[in-house]
C-alpha cells in the first residue's frame, strides 16, 4: 500500500486545478484519473466554455469569478498559454426573466460591466442574430470563453512540473472514508492518503455514496452547425451568446475557424444512470431542439449540425454548487454537482479545495455551496 499526504481523484477540470495548486504549495500530492489526459468522457471537454461574471444564477458567485478571472490571468503569464478570449457575451430575453433580471442584478450589486443594447443597434453589433420581440439585448465586454481542454492540460503539467504524481487510465473502485484514515483501492493498488480531494464529476454519487448527494447526471449534446454566410467570425469581433427562449436556455461561441459554430441547449437533457455509459450517438431527437433555435434565430447558420459531443452535466436541486468537507472525515473534501455552469470555475476551485484540504477553511467566501442546505 502506498501512502500520499494529498489524493486528488478525478482529474477533469477541478480535479487537474486542485492537483496544481497543491503542488504548487510544495505538497506530496498524487492524482488519479480513471480516463486521459484532458479527455472526452466526462464534462470538461468540447473545446470552449463560456466564462463572464454578470452572473445571473446567483450574485454570491461573483467574488469568486473575479478570483477564477485572475487565476486563469496568472495561469497564462507563467505559461505562455491563451486559455482565455475576451470576446464578450450578448445576452437576450425577457426584461422581466430570471436571466435578464440577474444580469442586472450583478451590475447593481457589484458593478460588472454590462452594456444595454437597443433592438435597432443589436441588428448592427450582432450580424446573424435575429432577435425576437420583445426581448432586451445585453453585452458584457469581459466575458468570453476559456479552452477548455487546453486549461485542464496546462493545470496538469504544471502540477507534474511542480512535483505532482498523476496516473491516468487507473480506475478507482471503492473509497474508504473513517475518522482516521482514508483508503482507495483502484484497478492496480490500494493507497492510504492523509488527505483525499474527491473531483469526480459525474462518478461523484458513486465516489461518495455515503453521502448520499442530492445528484442528477443529465446527457447533454454539444453540436456544431455549419456556418452560411460568415457573420459569426470571432476574428471578425464576433462574441458568445445566450439566449433566454420562452423553450428553453440556449447558448453558444463565435465561429473559431469560419465554417461552423458551437452551440447547446443549457436547459434540459435525460437522465443518465450510469456515467461511463452515457449513450453518445446522435439522434433525431437531440437535435431537434436547437434546430429549432437556429431557424428562429440565427438565419446564417444551417439548421442541421455537421458534428457533435456528448457531455455531462452533474446537476444539484438547486443548481448551485456544492464544496464541502466530509462529515466523518473534515481532511477529505469534495466539490461536485457543478451543474453545467462550473468550467470557469474551475482555478478558483482549485484554490479553493486546496486551501480546504490544507488548512479546512478557505478565506473565498463559500458558505452557499455548503451541503448542510440540503439538510435544513
Ligand atoms: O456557464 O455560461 C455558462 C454556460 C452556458 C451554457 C452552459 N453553461
Amino acid at each position: 500500500t502506498q501512502h500520499v499526504d494529498y489524493l486528488v481523484l478525478g482529474l477533469g477540470g477541478m480535479g487537474s486545478s486542485a492537483l496544481y495548486h497543491l503542488s504548487k504549495r510544495g505538497l506530496n500530492v498524487l492524482g488519479i484519473e480513471q480516463f486521459g489526459a484532458a479527455h472526452d468522457r466526462g464534462s470538461s471537454h468540447g473545446e470552449t466554455r463560456i466564462i463572464r461574471k454578470a452572473y445571473f444564477e446567483h450574485p454570491n458567485y461573483i467574488p469568486l469569478l473575479q478570483r477564477a478571472y485572475e487565476l486563469w490571468h496568472d495561469l497564462e503569464q507563467t505559461t505562455g498559454k491563451t486559455l482565455f478570449n475576451q470576446c464578450g457575451l450578448m445576452v437576450a430575453g425577457p426584461s422581466d426573466g430570471a436571466v435578464i433580471r440577474g444580469v442586472h442584478l450583478a451590475e447593481e450589486l457589484y458593478g460588472v460591466e454590462v452594456e444595454s443594447v437597443s433592438p435597432a443597434d443589436a441588428v448592427e453589433r450582432f450580424p446573424g442574430f435575429r432577435i425576437p420581440d420583445g426581448f432586451e439585448v445585453t453585452h458584457e465586454p469581459e466575458a468570453g470563453f476559456l479552452h477548455v481542454e487546453q486549461c485542464v492540460q496546462t493545470h496538469l503539467e504544471c502540477a507534474q512540473a511542480q512535483g505532482a504524481t498523476v496516473y491516468l487510465n487507473e480506475q478507482t473502485l471503492g473509497v474508504k472514508v473513517s475518522e482516521r484514515s482514508v483508503e482507495v483501492k483502484t484497478d492496480r493498488q490500494k493507497i492510504t492518503a492523509s488527505s483525499l480531494i474527491v473531483t469526480t464529476g459525474a462518478w461523484s454519487s458513486g465516489c461518495l455514496s455515503e453521502l448520499q448527494l442530492p445528484l442528477e447526471v443529465v446527457r447533454k449534446v454539444l453540436f456544431w452547425n455549419p456556418v452560411r454566410e460568415p457573420v459569426y467570425n470571432l476574428d471578425a469581433g464576433r462574441g458568445s451568446f445566450f439566449f433566454d427562449m420562452p423553450e428553453g436556455e440556449f447558448y453558444g461561441l463565435p465561429s473559431l475557424e469560419g465554417a461552423s459554430v458551437k452551440l447547446a441547449e443549457h436547459t434540459g437533457g435525460e437522465t443518465v444512470s450510469d456515467p461511463a455509459d452515457v449513450d453518445r450517438s446522435l439522434y433525431e431527437n437531440d437535435v431537434h431542439r436547437v434546430s429549432r433555435f437556429v431557424e428562429a434565430v440565427m438565419p446564417a447558420l444551417d439548421p442541421q449540425p455537421m458534428r457533435h459531443t456528448v457531455c455531462m452535466y452533474t446537476g444539484t436541486p438547486d443548481g448551485h454548487f456544492i464544496v464541502d468537507q466530509h462529515p466523518a472525515n473534515q481532511r477529505v473534501v469534495y466539490g461536485a454537482g457543478f451543474s453545467g455552469h462550473g468550467f470557469k470555475f474551475a482555478s478558483v476551485m482549485g484554490e479553493i479545495l486546496a486551501d480546504l484540504a490544507t488548512t479546512g477553511r478557505t478565506a473565498l467566501p463559500i458558505e452557499f455551496l455548503s451541503a448542510q442546505r440540503f439538510n435544513q
